[in-house]
């Protein structure tokens, strides 16, 4: 198969109606922090544990296509011995991986941090391919602040996704682009939307410069909306204008689909903001979907606990929420649904 015809046949698996992207790949100290309020502890077990159970999870496969591992679930096998990777190509669900290797301090540009990991990504992708993984995905940070991000941080956040991005098409990887504006801090609605038009402007002109082919790409941005602790919040149309709005300044027709990160948005806020996106804009260029992994696994960890005997409650409150989030992938979700057995 040629590398243009393996990303064409990812694309499309990953792609599909009523369907979104489960993120599961935190690194080490995002699990820790994860599993500390359910009372669980993260070592290898706990996570293969856990992860066996989110993948595991009965026709899960008829809401989510695609999956992101973190490098150490991909070696890790299910209860009866199935590599983690399969229990997921058993439920169509394509298997992909976080390539990146964290965030550090970008010098010169004090406040902004830049994502490592390029170093040998070739090279680690080739191993990951062995190991089923189809797909990759980096993330870049931007914080809001009266001087954040700059025009520095902005611009090489920018070249490192489209680096990564290229890396990836160039073995076969499809890559997610994922920048994130966080919700952190005071600022308003208006804030948000400059700086998140002006990542996304920068971050498709790095791209176009590194020759990556859009139509093999997904775009995982975030949502656009008010700090969390700005005086208002902004109900779910309001989210949805603004963000369709920076989006439709910003990504090229080319791009297939984009799919949100949840990015410390609770389950059901980030479910109704989707929905809103769906139900106000039926022509859009591009799909509108889910790549969440809080608003997502929140209530599976909740039913969880740390517990084997409550694993078929976790699976069932997995199911649930990536139902809801399939509805809101046709803009046919509503509140009261939250309520239904
Ligand atoms: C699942 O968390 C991912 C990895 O984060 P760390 O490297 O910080 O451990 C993260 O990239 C995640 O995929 C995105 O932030 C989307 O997740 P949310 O929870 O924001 O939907």
């Amino acid at each position: 198969m040629s590398i243009e015809d393996e990303l064409q046949a990812t694309i499309a698996a990953m792609i599909q109606p009523g369907k979104g992207i489960l993120a599961a790949d935190e690194s080490m100290p995002t699990i820790a922090k994860r599993f500390k309020p359910i009372g669980a502890e993260s070592t290898e077990e706990t996570r293969r544990a856990y992860r066996s159970l989110l993948f595991g999870t009965p026709e899960i496969g008829r809401f989510i296509s695609a999956a992101i591992l973190f490098e150490e679930t991909l070696g890790q096998r299910a209860d009866d011995g199935t590599l983690l990777s399969e229990v997921l190509s058993r439920q169509h669900i394509v298997p992909g991986i976080k390539v990146d290797k964290g965030k550090i301090p970008l010098a010169g540009a004090p406040g902004d941090e830049v994502t490592q990991g390029l170093d040998g990504l070739a090279e680690r992708l080739r191993i990951y391919k062995g190991q089923g993984a189809r797909f990759a995905k980096w993330r870049e940070v931007y914080a809001i602040s009266e001087r954040n991000p700059t025009r520095l941080g902005i611009d090489a956040n920018a070249e490192m996704l489209a680096r990564y991005a290229a890396v990836c098409q160039q073995e076969g990887f499809v890559p997610i682009v994922e920048p994130e504006v966080l919700i952190d801090g005071d600022h308003g609605l208006e804030r948000c939307f400059e700086v998140t038009e002006a990542v996304l402007h920068a971050v498709f002109h790095a791209l176009y410069r590194h020759r990556v082919t859009l139509e093999y790409i997904v775009l995982k941005p975030n949502m656009v909306l008010p700090g969390k602790l700005h005086a208002s919040q902004a109900t779910p149309d309001q989210v949805a204008a603004a963000t369709v709005k920076a989006l439709r300044r910003t990504v090229p027709a080319a791009v297939p689909s984009i799919n949100f990160l949840s990015g410390g948005l609770g389950p059901i806020e980030a479910t109704a903001n989707l929905n809103a996106m769906n139900a106000l804009f039926s022509r859009l260029p591009w799909e509108l979907s889910f790549s969440y992994g809080r608003a997502l696994q929140q209530p599976v960890l909740q039913a969880w606990a740390g517990r084997a005997e409550n694993k078929p409650a976790a699976q069932q409150a997995l199911y649930r929420r990536a139902e809801l989030n399939g509805l809101a992938r046709y803009g046919k979700y509503s509140p009261e649904m939250e309520h239904a057995a």
